[in-house]
């Protein structure tokens, strides 16, 4: 067995991302082998009724560590009782603002019940801010994970195509994309997606080399970019095969593929890279179906891709499936999908919308497509809290809206 720990850390006091970034390295300090860390969260303080003060309700940042260790587990709670404690905590009342706090959710599939430890974390497992970057390591029972307090990640669009339909030519720099990722970069925009080529309906298709000529620079900054263990993850949205081997090769985690990992190199790179996340896109054009057979239609699809997954040892957590707004659908068509979110979440894969800017809003606007954000923002509020990733033009403005929104659910216990 191939021992796994999940530790999970919140901030809501001093400076929230320093706190994280410091337990991490007092984790490694202490010789843990650190495995894989999660997004970053900002979520509204969880308080206990009783209690809770005005000024205890400050939003958290919540992330997940995935550790190796094979000490046992009151050894583990020693030692982040340490870090904490290092870290400046000091014992205060119970859900006051804390500077740091790491708690252990999993821990080589032990089970504990004692006074002073309970693992699996008992109550953290029916909680959002947890369970969110969990599911990226792990599938969990959908009626757990899509509750009024889910929160999905927000990815930012980042076009370098002199054609896109809405923001095309503004990105061609390398100092102007250099600029835009620092810039998400500080608001802890936790993905980016880079494309060369418009997918736009009536777009000239673009080559390989075209595409690699474009983004070339682009490329180079990524891979020589200083990280830290929460710097945004990238990912390429392209169909061409030599483009993404090139980028999972060269710092880029996610593959955005529109063609939905039809083509069998496509596929066969998944299949050689489970380590990386994909986002597989329905785009058969069904534009001229009814209504009514929109949904099973792209429902029976999807039910054949994970078959597909499934068969060649696929890690789940990481297939990212997208419904394909605006691709082979009428404006009605992509409405209904947005409508019906739910009805995906049987299949137990991640679930990426792109709404953003796109032409069914016809059906309510007839403004050009860089003056929908507002339209596009109050869409991702509706639909925040069923599904998993939401690729945006306006990733900055998402985080700080949904934060607001997110208030609005009841975080008393
Ligand atoms: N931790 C708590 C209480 N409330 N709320 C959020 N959003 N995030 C936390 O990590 C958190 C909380 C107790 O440990
Ligand atoms: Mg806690
Ligand atoms: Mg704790």
């Amino acid at each position: 067995m191939n021992p796994t720990t999940y530790i999970a850390a919140g901030s809501n006091s001093g400076n929230r991302l320093d706190n994280l970034m410091s337990a991490f390295y007092a984790l490694k300090e202490k010789g843990y082998k650190i495995t894989g860390v999660s997004a970053i969260y900002e979520t509204p303080a969880a308080l206990l009724y009783e209690t809770a003060e005005d000024t205890w309700n400050k939003p958290y940042l919540n992330c997940l560590f995935k550790i190796e260790t094979r000490n046992n587990a009151f050894a583990l709670l020693d030692d982040l009782k340490n870090i904490e404690k290092k870290l400046g905590r000091n014992q205060q009342k119970r859900w006051s603002p804390r500077v740091i706090d790491l708690d252990i959710i999993e821990h080589n599939d032990e089970q504990i019940n004692t006074e002073r430890l309970c693992i699996p974390h008992k109550q953290c497992l029916k909680r959002s801010f947890v369970l969110d970057p969990l599911s990226f390591f792990k599938t969990l029972p959908c009626h757990l994970l899509y509750t009024k307090t889910h929160q999905p990640l927000i990815m930012g669009i980042l076009n370098v195509t002199p054609d896109s339909f809405s923001d095309g030519g503004e990105n061609i720099s390398i100092s102007s994309v250099e600029k835009k990722i620092s810039f998400w970069d500080s608001h802890l925009i936790p993905l980016i997606d880079i494309g060369a080529q418009s997918t736009r309906p009536q777009a000239v298709p673009i080559d390989a080399d075209e595409e690699g000529k474009r983004l070339k620079d682009v490329f180079d900054y990524i891979k020589h970019r200083k990280k830290t263990p929460f710097s945004p993850r990238f990912s390429i949205d392209t169909y061409h095969i030599e483009t993404a081997e090139k980028a999972l090769k060269n710092g880029f985690d996610v593959l955005n593929d529109v063609h939905g990992l039809d083509d069998p190199d496509m596929f066969a790179l998944a299949a050689e890279h489970k380590e990386k996340f994909f986002i597989f896109m329905h785009h058969d054009d069904i534009s001229s179906l009814a209504l009514k057979d929109t949904l099973h239609t792209i429902e029976a699809w999807l039910e054949k891709k994970i078959e597909l997954f499934e068969k060649n040892n696929f890690y789940l957590p990481h297939m990212i499936f997208d419904p394909g707004i605006g691709f082979g659908k009428s404006a009605c068509q992509s409405l209904q999908i947005l409508q019906n979110l739910e009805s995906f979440h049987r299949f137990g894969v991640k679930i990426a919308i792109g709404h953003s800017r796109k032409s069914f809003m016809s059906i309510f606007t007839t403004k050009n497509p860089k003056q929908k954000d507002i339209e596009t923002l109050a869409i991702s509020t509706k639909i925040a809290d069923k599904v998993d990733l939401l690729r945006v033009h306006t990733p900055v403005e998402h985080k700080e809206a949904l934060l607001a929104s997110a208030h609005m659910e009841n975080q008393f216990f």
